[in-house]
């Protein structure tokens, strides 16, 4: 069973934009439910505040900016009907504000946290990194478009219930000379939400400083995550070095990332578990709990 997660006043009043003493009102007026500490501080339920946020159309920051590249991509009808449109447009005009409600209410909406990151904000970014590639978003624009996803995602992280803890350890990194953080991010948040304890190390991670760590740690798995290995060479004698240095702990490694999607490749990187998406992450996790 999992704990929901309840906010504060002022958590609530960030969330719409407006002061606390409005968030209080609300409540006076019982538009807005809350939840009594016993020191008699307001709690309000996270579902509560975005039903009531829904229905108001509140604290949904609207573009602002530069909205040209948005505004092309509507005109010519690309993406229209895809499910992750709305987070795409709202990604790519830096609203983070409406790209974190439209994740949370996919959440409160019943979908996994797994699923959505699969299927709607990898589709997103995988959209804009088309874009990017042809030449049709600058590379400020993508970074704008990745920092509004990263924070979103964050912001989501933060409303999520709490899991029952299992006091099991991972810990994840992405190799060395990979700068995609975002999906080891998403990998960590995956492990979290099945009430793992993980310790991220994030992107570029040199393997031989890893070990060190895992030695330490001796964790339960090891996540592995590439999205492009600039040195396949050098990254499979670094790996090799690794397992080798691990080996006395039996520690199962999973690995993960578009750069391991490649069949030939994986071969070259043996491990215990690999995950094709981040829904895989969690059924192998929930399979070594
Ligand atoms: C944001 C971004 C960046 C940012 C990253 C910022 C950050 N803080 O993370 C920056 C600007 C640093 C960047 C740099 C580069 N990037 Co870039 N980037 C992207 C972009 C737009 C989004 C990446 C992302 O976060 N996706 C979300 C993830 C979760 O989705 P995914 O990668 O599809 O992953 C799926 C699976 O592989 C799996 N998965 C992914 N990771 C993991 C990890 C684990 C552990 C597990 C279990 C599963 C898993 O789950 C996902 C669902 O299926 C992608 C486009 C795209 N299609 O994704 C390009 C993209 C990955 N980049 C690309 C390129 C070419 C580059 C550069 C080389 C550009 C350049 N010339 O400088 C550099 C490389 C720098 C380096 N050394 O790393 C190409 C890679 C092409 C290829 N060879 O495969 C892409 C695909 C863009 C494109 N369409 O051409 N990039």
């Amino acid at each position: 069973m999992s704990v929901s997660k309840s906010l504060t006043t002022k958590e609530v009043a960030r969330l719409c934009r407006v002061s606390d003493a409005t968030v209080k009102r609300w409540e006076d007026a019982g538009l807005l439910i809350s939840e009594r500490t016993s020191g008699g501080h307001r709690r309000f339920r996270v579902d509560e505040v975005a039903l009531f946020q829904r229905k108001q159309n509140l604290g949904l920051k609207h573009s602002h900016g530069d909205e040209s590249a948005v505004k092309t991509i509507i005109r010519r009808g690309e993406y229209k009907d895809d499910s992750h449109c709305a987070l795409f447009h709202s990604l790519l005009a830096g609203s983070e504000e409406e790209a974190s409600s439209l994740l949370i209410n996919a959440y409160l909406g019943g979908a996994s946290l797994a699923r959505i990151f699969d299927e709607f904000v990898c589709a997103a970014m995988k959209c804009i990194g088309e874009l990017w590639a042809k030449g049709e978003l600058t590379v400020a624009q993508e970074h704008l478009a990745t920092h509004t996803a990263q924070n979103a995602i964050h912001k989501m992280r933060l409303t999520l219930p709490v899991p029952e803890t299992t006091g099991e350890l991972a810990m994840c990194c992405g190799v060395e000379g990979d700068f995609h953080e975002f999906p080891t991010y998403l990998a960590q948040m995956t492990i979290e939400n099945e009430g793992w304890e993980i310790l991220n190390f994030g992107a570029n991670t040199p393997l031989y400083s890893f070990a060190e760590e895992v030695l330490l740690y001796a964790p339960k798995v090891i996540c592995i995550g590439a999205t492009i290995i600039p040195d396949v060479e050098r990254l499979s004698r670094d790996y090799k070095d690794f397992r080798d240095r691990i080996a006395r702990h039996s520690i199962p490694v999973l690995i993960g990332g578009r750069a391991f999607t490649d069949e030939q490749l994986r071969k070259r990187f043996p491990a215990e578990f690999y995950a094709e998406n981040f829904s895989d992450v969690a059924e192998i996790i929930r399979r070594i709990s």
